[in-house]
C-alpha cells in the first residue's frame, strides 16, 4: 500500500535532505570563513548583540505572517511553494522538498516560525542577499544583516568552519571569555545538550539557530498560545 511505503520512504528521504544540505551548507560556512574578516572576538560581543537580533527576529516574525496566509501559525506546502516562488531561486522540485524537509525541524505540521528563520537564513545563505529582497524589499538590509550576525555568530563557535560545533570548541570559547570568571564545565555541557536537538554530539547551523532564538526570548512572546496549552 501507498500509505505503507511512505512511512518507510519518509525518513529515508529525511535522511538525505539532512545530509544533502548539511553538505551544503559546510561549504558555504566554510567559504566565509576563509574570506571575511571575524565579526565576533568574544562571547561577550554576541551576548551584547541579543536585543539586535531579537528585533531582527521581529521583522522576519513580519515576514512569516506574511507568507502564513490564513494566519494559523504555519506555513503549510501551498504556502511554502507561493514563499519559494517569490525567491526565484533556481530549484528542482526535489531540491524544494528537501529544504521542507531539513527546515522543518520537529518534523510536525509544516514550517513554524523558528523553523522559517531557519529557511530564509539558509536561503541567505547559499543564494546571496538578494533572496531577502524578494522576500520583503522593505526589510532587506536589515534581514541580510541579522542573518549576517547569525552566521558570524556561529562561525565564532565553529572554529574549523565545517559547519559543526563540537563541544570542545564550544568549551574553549566559553573558557575564553574572561579570565576572570570562567564558565563552569557542567553550565558549557548543559547548554551545548540543550542546543544539540538531534544529539549527534554536534551542532549544526540550524540548531545553534534554534538556541538563538530561545534566547533572545521571542519564542515565549506571542509564539506559547497553541504550544503549551493542551
Ligand atoms: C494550517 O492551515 C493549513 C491549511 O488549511 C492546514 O493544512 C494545517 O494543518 C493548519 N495547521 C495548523 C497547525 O493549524
Ligand atoms: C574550560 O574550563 C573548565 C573549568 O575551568 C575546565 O574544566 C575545562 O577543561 C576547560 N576546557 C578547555 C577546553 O580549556
Ligand atoms: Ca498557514
Ligand atoms: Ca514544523
Ligand atoms: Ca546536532
Amino acid at each position: 500500500m501507498g500509505a505503507v511505503a511512505s512511512i518507510c520512504v519518509e525518513p529515508m528521504k529525511r535522511r538525505r535532505a539532512e545530509k544533502n544540505l548539511d553538505e551544503k551548507v559546510s561549504a558555504a560556512l566554510r567559504e566565509r570563513a576563509q574570506s571575511k574578516k571575524r565579526t565576533f572576538r568574544s562571547l561577550n560581543s554576541i551576548t551584547m548583540r541579543l536585543p539586535r537580533f531579537k528585533e531582527g527576529l521581529r521583522d522576519i516574525k513580519d515576514v512569516f505572517d506574511h507568507y502564513d496566509e490564513n494566519s494559523n501559525g504555519t506555513i503549510d506546502n501551498d504556502e511554502l511553494r507561493n514563499c519559494l516562488n517569490k525567491l526565484h531561486v533556481q530549484m528542482s522540485e526535489t531540491e524544494a522538498d528537501d529544504i521542507h524537509r531539513y527546515c522543518d525541524v520537529d518534523h510536525r505540521n509544516g514550517i513554524q516560525f523558528p523553523e522559517f528563520v531557519v529557511l530564509l537564513c539558509l536561503m541567505y545563505l547559499l543564494f546571496g542577499p538578494d533572496v531577502t529582497r524578494r522576500v520583503s524589499e522593505f526589510e532587506s538590509e536589515k534581514l541580510n544583516y541579522v542573518f549576517d550576525e547569525l552566521i558570524d555568530a556561529f562561525l565564532f563557535f565553529d572554529k574549523d568552519g565545517d559547519g559543526k560545533m563540537r563541544r570542545k570548541h564550544v568549551t574553549r570559547r566559553m573558557n575564553e571569555t574572561s579570565h576572570q570568571e570562567r564558565t563552569p564545565g557542567h553550565i558549557t555541557a548543559r547548554l551545548f545538550k540543550e542546543m544539540d536537538l538531534d544529539r549527534n554530539g554536534k551542532v549544526n547551523l540550524k540548531e545553534f539557530l534554534f538556541a538563538m532564538i530561545r534566547w533572545a526570548g521571542l519564542e515565549t512572546e506571542d509564539d506559547g498560545s497553541d504550544e503549551t496549552s493542551p
